[in-house]
């Protein structure tokens, strides 16, 4: 027992087969070596030779280099973290602390208010005593029918949470249990109970649906509850008043579940908007959540989750409090990442959505180096580490000293959300240090990293759990344009934090090691990968067709190390690609959107986020689409890719793979009809006719998208003519100018 008793709470193991990954690395860096010497020594002497596309891909390549290098950090000691939770309840089971958990929403058009209240729900159902656990909710675009619809939901959950309990149901969103029952014969409920649940949770679904498709709320429920007569002053999504209601008070007769039972605190929250106040997207919800769950509940614990992410193991609370009870390690850990994970990602993942490689390999080596990213959902904070508080070693919590503080238990309900209003109006920020040293940092479309950062920075560390069942699962974007959009706000977010106060490139130093410096830095330098894709896409290709060489010939020794790290990155890659649960058709689905999010995401974050830097635009934050037309769900299911409405995007990833197209079908036209020595070309230019035909290869999907499909997924008909126009102009001008 006494063995027992200090026993830690995780344990940590690290990864296997370094060594051989250590001895890979140096030979590969030695020929990239090889190729920077190649470059600077063979610099052809006239421009017609090719110059000047030498020299730009001399510096392509000693960009790529050095960024390369910036990798091995996440490689060298990679950490996987396991929680006993057994033993959190031998000791803590009297004493666990409160929990709140933060549930963000902001738009009913594209996050559907039944999605929302299916997390809530499961987020409610956790398995934790329910007198500890509080649910907020902010709504940032106070809709009404939001409202309903999680007031229909702390109704539905009286039956629910039972339910969950006693039949020891997981995933403990309905929509998710209900999907998983109708492919298995089992479920464990007896059928009769599991229907009538069933039938209460379609009613509830279809009278939310209904008065979403109406747009407003049925006039019998609106009369009955007191709650709606908030909405009497709101003239706007972005100019109302504060909105608040405590569904659930944890303590009445009326909060408690069918058994009897108490039921957890739920919240609903829509902070004070004006047109004329910065809002600050959803670290200013967040902030706003902060203060008033404080006033109400005052958990020790933070779980924020997006709207999207419902849970799907309700032991995952448990889980995370191993980490921060530790009584060795504990003290140091001020949040537990869990990675992002996502539900509809199809086998071959054709947006590279699922993110694998980053989950599975990049965050268990950030992890070695002082812990993961702060990535805004899926997240365990400490709240008062949140709230800004600096790391010190004499910081000892006492778990066993439990306070229960927060005001609910004393004051009046409506006294209660009187004052948290105040706490979530829009003024409240001013001239404090919201934003700034508390709270999530406001000024960057990445507010989680920075916040993330910016805690480490104050001295403490982070843990990733990973657990095999994954505790959220979210969706990931199903159209290209979407998954475009997405990586410009990250990679945008990523240079703001590198030009931030708390950059890691400069700010940082000294305050968290030099690894987990090169590896924020490796996410915050995705906009400059920019410009040196663009180049390697376009100029080799264009002196393809011009019969000038840029890479050694296949004869020469220098042609050794070309290949030996084309082959062996792209083997390497591969190999953790499949190593992270991917498939070989998966890797290549994966290395096509990195181009095209190097060829259109980054740059235009690039030059956004210079022009924003000059002052000539404001930041807009987009939030991703939840919900799909049903054509384009088929299509996705069936990994077509979705083009969508023109863009210039689009219209830049056209005219790159027309460009290819154009210049190796010209260069084998030359050949055939031209030149006598017909197949010395293979010889002499073997790397641009590979670079060429990888880059037709990939892009094979675009040419169908433009020319050969006739569905609404294709590539429209502008863009269509726009970038063969563009595409065939740059080939002619560039032709033309010697
Ligand atoms: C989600 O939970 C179910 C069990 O409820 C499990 O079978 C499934 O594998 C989990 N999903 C993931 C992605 O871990
Ligand atoms: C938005 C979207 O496409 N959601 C889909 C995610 O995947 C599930 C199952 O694969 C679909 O049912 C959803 O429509």
């Amino acid at each position: 027992m006494a063995e027992e008793k200090c026993a830690p709470l995780f344990e940590t193991k690290r990864a296997k087969g370094r060594l051989f990954y250590k001895v890979f690395s140096l030979s590969l860096f030695v020929a990239i070596c090889f190729i920077w010497v190649f470059r600077v020594s063979h610099i052809p002497r006239e421009s017609e030779d090719g110059k000047w596309g030498w020299i730009g891909l001399l510096c392509a390549e000693l960009w790529f280099g050095l960024y390369w290098l910036l990798r091995h950090p996440f490689r060298w000691n990679p950490l996987f973290r396991e929680p006993f939770r057994h033993r959190l309840s031998q000791r803590y089971e009297k004493v666990l602390p409160k929990v709140d958990i933060f549930v963000c929403t902001a738009d009913p058009g594209i996050e559907p208010a039944v999605m929302v209240i299916n997390t809530v729900l499961s987020v409610m159902a956790y398995e934790y005593p329910t007198e500890k656990l509080s649910v907020y909710l902010s709504d940032d675009a106070a809709s009404d029918i939001t409202f309903y619809a999680l007031l229909e939901a702390s109704i539905f959950a009286k039956q629910w949470l039972p339910f969950c309990r006693k039949f020891k149901v997981d995933p403990t969103s309905p929509a998710a249990y209900f999907k998983t029952i109708v492919s298995s014969t089992h479920p464990n409920a007896p059928a009769k109970e599991f229907h009538t649940i069933k039938k209460l949770y379609q009613d509830m679904e279809s009278r939310i649906e209904n008065a979403a498709n109406m747009g407003r709320v049925p006039e019998e429920v609106h009369s009955k509850h007191k709650g709606f007569s908030q909405w009497d002053s709101y003239s706007s999504r972005s100019d109302h008043d504060t909105i608040i209601q405590i569904l659930l008070d944890g303590k009445d007769s009326s909060a408690k579940d069918v058994d009897g039972n108490v039921m957890p605190i739920l919240v609903y929250l829509a902070r004070e908007k004006r047109p004329h106040v910065a809002h600050n997207f959803k670290a200013g919800a967040m902030n706003s959540l902060i203060r008033v769950s404080s006033m109400i509940s005052n958990g020790d614990i933070i779980l924020n989750v997006d709207c999207d992410m419902y849970s799907n193991n309700s032991q995952s609370l448990r889980d995370a409090l191993c980490f921060f009870m530790d009584e060795d390690k504990g003290q140091e850990i001020a949040f537990v990442q869990t990675p992002q994970c996502f539900e509809n990602i199809t086998k071959n993942d054709l947006y590279g959505g699922s993110l694998q490689v980053i989950y599975e390999v990049d965050f268990p080596g950030l992890d070695s180096l002082g812990g993961p990213l702060y990535i805004g959902t899926g997240c365990f904070h400490r709240r008062e580490i949140l709230c800004g508080k600096k790391f010190n070693d004499q910081y000892k919590k006492d778990w066993n000293e439990y306070k229960n503080t927060g005001l609910l238990k004393e004051a009046s309900l409506h006294e209660l959300e009187e004052k948290s209003k105040a706490l979530a109006s829009c003024t409240f920020e001013k001239n404090t240090l919201w934003g700034k040293e508390m709270g999530l940092q406001y000024g960057c479309s990445v507010e989680d990293v920075i916040t993330g950062l910016s805690i480490k920075c104050r001295g403490w560390k982070s843990v990733y759990y990973n657990p095999q069942r994954k505790a959220f699962l979210g969706v990931a974007p199903n159209t290209l344009p979407q998954a475009l959009v997405q990586h410009k706000r990250w990679s945008e977010g990523g240079f703001q934090v590198l030009l931030s106060k708390h950059s890691p490139a400069w700010y940082a130093y000294g305050f968290i090691s030099p690894g987990l410096q090169m590896a924020y830095c490796y996410y915050n330098l995705w906009v400059f990968l920019s410009w040196p894709t663009l180049y390697c896409c376009i100029i080799p290709s264009l002196y393809l067709l011009k019969g000038i060489p840029l890479f050694p010939q296949m004869s020469s020794p220098w042609f050794i190390p070309f290949a030996y790290v084309m082959l062996g990155d792209s083997s390497y890659c591969l190999m953790e690609f499949l190593w992270s649960g991917g498939t070989v058709k998966g890797w290549w689905n994966d290395l096509r959107l990195c181009l095209y999010k190097r060829t259109t995401s980054y740059l235009f974050a690039f030059v956004d986020t210079i022009f924003k830097f000059f002052g000539f635009s404001e930041s807009t934050f987009i939030v991703s689409s939840k919900v799909a037309e049903e054509k384009v769900s088929q299509r996705y299911e069936k990994e077509i890719m979705e083009f969508g409405n023109s863009s210039p995007m689009l219209t830049l990833l056209a005219t790159l793979a027309l460009l290819n197209l154009f210049c190796l079908l010209g260069m084998l036209l030359k050949q055939v009809f031209i030149n006598e020595d017909g197949l010395r070309i293979f010889d002499t230019m073997a790397l641009q006719v590979l670079l060429s035909g990888v880059l037709v290869l990939i892009n094979v999907p675009v040419y169908q998208g433009l020319f050969l499909r006739k569905d609404k997924g294709r590539l429209p008909i502008s863009v269509a003519a726009k970038s063969t126009a563009l595409a065939l102009t740059a080939c002619l001008l560039f032709i033309s100018i010697s």
